[in-house]
């Protein structure tokens, strides 16, 4: 399998010369990206803060024991032996998480050592936004001082406003179902882009749209747990127009920024391209998963994001027929190829484009540093072919909290040690470090 993968990535640079530096090693290439390039990694507030009062703590406690439970079936064998802090409560709740609320100094301190560039990272609404209308000064400061924290390092800040956490009160009238949760984000996006004008050009108002709509809405594996297509329905559009209404509030304080959303894409490909049945089920996934959200924000996007993490061979009424030669922690398949389909047809809409995470779990940092180098082998690919792929943000900075996985699927380029809060680099961190110094690609 190896060398399969390796025959595949020395077949783009064959394919792709022009831009490429020969060195002395005949053998060796350079992939040498745009000048300018924004190099780093994301994360989002609650999964790396801690201590937050938001709903998703109030259905961690609720449900910690349940998914204690339901580990025994729901993963392999292999990771149960690996991940033996899947059968403990604890692993299901946020609670201290990385405690980078106020670690931030020391981890952007690791964000600079890693010549990252840029960074990106989540607003938590709950904590501005306690109670309806009241919002907290304290917090407004808190969040002033970690983008002033990164501006003094010369780090471009990539701002979320809603990474799926909803402040209590806006999750009792039904979060993203109920229509005021429009004016309500739009409110609070504007007085984000108020209070950090001038600090912050990119904002990002929506993460992953389609992803909390498919967990939360039809498979019911998030809060509130509902499964109803009807309200899935009602969530794109309300997500959709939350989204179009805090660009025009972020946009009427300051023409300067950009705005977007962090978007999901999955790479569908049919099991049988002849079979017409094969290729309408990808056609229909194509439609919801990738396109119906940005259809709706069609005007309202300076530019476009992308997050990949999968892939798909899809036949008709079996979703799932991948070869998974290559897998994650989690058993999701590693499939670099894909970033550059979606590049490509990211391209159709003519924006600039912001890759805001790919990664993949991977406790013993065994397969990041492949994954990373192959996944900006493809995108390259995809730049030389004329796609205008501005930045590459690795998902995680550090180890985190994955939602109703908990901690043990370990993201990060940084590992945690959540018993000390010890921060240890990982050695696909250093690597990754290096094509972020040199803007280069070297294979
Ligand atoms: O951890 C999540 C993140 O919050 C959103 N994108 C996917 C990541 C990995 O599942």
């Amino acid at each position: 399998m190896k060398n399969k993968k390796l025959k595949l990535s020395n077949e783009l640079v064959q394919k792709n010369a022009d831009g490429f530096n020969e060195s002395n090693n005949p053998e060796s290439k350079k992939l040498i990206f745009p000048s300018g390039f924004l190099w780093g990694a994301s994360t989002a507030a609650h999964q790396v803060e801690g201590n937050m009062k938001n709903n998703w703590t109030k259905w961690e406690k609720e449900n910690a024991e349940r998914l204690v439970k339901e580990a025994k079936t729901k993963w392999q064998p292999w990771q149960q032996k690996k991940f033996p802090e899947m059968f403990e409560p604890k692993n299901y709740i946020s609670g201290q998480a990385c405690d980078q609320y106020h670690r931030y100094e020391e981890d952007f301190d690791i964000v600079k050592k890693l010549n990252h560039n840029a960074h990106r990272f989540s607003i938590e609404w709950s904590r501005i936004e306690p109670e309806e209308g009241r919002f907290d000064e304290k917090e407004i400061k808190h969040y002033r001082k970690v983008i002033q924290a990164l501006r003094a390092r010369g780090i471009e800040p990539f701002v979320t406003l809603w990474h799926w956490t909803n402040p209590q009160w806006i999750e009792e009238m039904g979060g993203p179902t109920n229509k005021k949760f429009i004016f309500y984000f739009a409110r609070f996006a504007e007085l984000m882009a108020r209070e950090f004008f001038g600090l912050v050009n990119f904002w990002l108002t929506i993460n992953e749209p389609t992803s909390v709509i498919s967990a939360s809405y039809i498979s019911g594996i998030w809060p509130p747990q509902k499964r109803n297509p009807l309200i899935a329905l009602k969530v794109y559009k309300i997500l959709s127009q939350a989204h179009n209404q805090a660009y025009e509030t972020i946009h009427s304080v300051s023409q300067n920024v950009q705005v977007g959303f962090a978007n999901v894409l999955v790479y569908l490909n049919p099991v049988n391209k002849s079979s017409i049945l094969d290729r309408l089920t990808v056609k229909i996934g194509n439609y919801f998963a990738n396109r119906k959200f940005l259809n709706m924000t069609d005007g309202y996007n300076d530019f476009l994001t992308l997050q990949y993490y999968f892939h798909f061979d899809v036949a008709f009424l079996a979703t799932n027929n991948n070869k998974n030669e290559v897998v994650s922690d989690l058993g999701w398949e590693v499939y670099p190829e894909g970033i550059y389909h979606l590049l490509k047809n990211l391209g159709k809409y003519n924006l600039p484009i912001y890759i805001t995470e790919n990664g993949l779990a991977d406790a013993e940092d065994e397969k990041r540093e492949k994954f990373i180098k192959d996944s900006l082998l493809w995108t390259h690919r995809a730049i030389n072919e004329g796609i205008d792929v501005r930045g590459y943000f690795y998902w995680s900075l550090i180890d985190n909290f994955e939602w109703d996985k908990g901690f043990w699927p370990r993201f990060g380029l940084v590992e945690i040690n959540y018993k000390t809060q010890e921060r240890k680099i990982r050695s696909s961190a250093l690597e990754y470090a290096k094509i972020c110094q040199e803007n280069t690609v070297k294979i």
